[in-house]
């Protein structure tokens, strides 16, 4: 009886704890960047109630790195132009980001072919309805690799 109460407690105590995890919702995403220097997709939606999203980025490729390499930025649409030349200047040790690069919302390390990464960022870095586009930073890809993300 004793033990019985004791799992009950217990059981109450963890039902306390899923509530407060509750509050928090994680949106996963899913991006396929390739070979033929492309991501699927031109639009990502997070949903207004998301608090975090996670971001996984898959290179379905074969090429390495080096040669056809793609990370996953996230900036303001504005900004896109700026990140992307500067991330170029930051090298390839640098994922092409910028250090310290307050423009750039999330990003994620540059994966090459059959590799992937997952970058997990607060969504209370954006704004409902603001303008944010993603893109890779890998030198010369930018005007191809990018699509909208929209929030809200
Ligand atoms: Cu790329």
């Amino acid at each position: 009886m004793k033990a019985m109460i004791r799992s009950l407690a217990f059981c109450s105590l963890l039902a306390v704890a899923g509530n407060t995890f509750a509050a928090d919702k994680v949106c996963k995403l899913e991006i396929t960047g390739t070979d033929q220097m492309q991501f699927d997709k031109k639009e990502l939606v997070v949903a207004g109630d998301c608090t975090q999203v996670e971001l996984t980025l898959h290179h379905s490729g074969k090429l390495p790195a080096q040669a056809m390499g793609h990370n996953w930025v996230l900036a303001k649409t504005p900004d896109l132009a700026g990140v992307a030349s500067d991330g170029i200047g930051a090298g390839f040790a640098n994922d092409h980001v910028k250090k310290g690069d307050a423009r750039v919302i999330a990003h994620t390390k540059i994966v090459g072919g059959g590799q992937s990464t997952t970058v997990t960022f607060p969504t209370a870095a954006l704004t409902k309805g603001g303008a944010y586009s993603y893109f890779c930073t890998f030198p010369g890809h930018s005007a191809i690799m990018k699509g909208t993300l929209k929030f809200g």
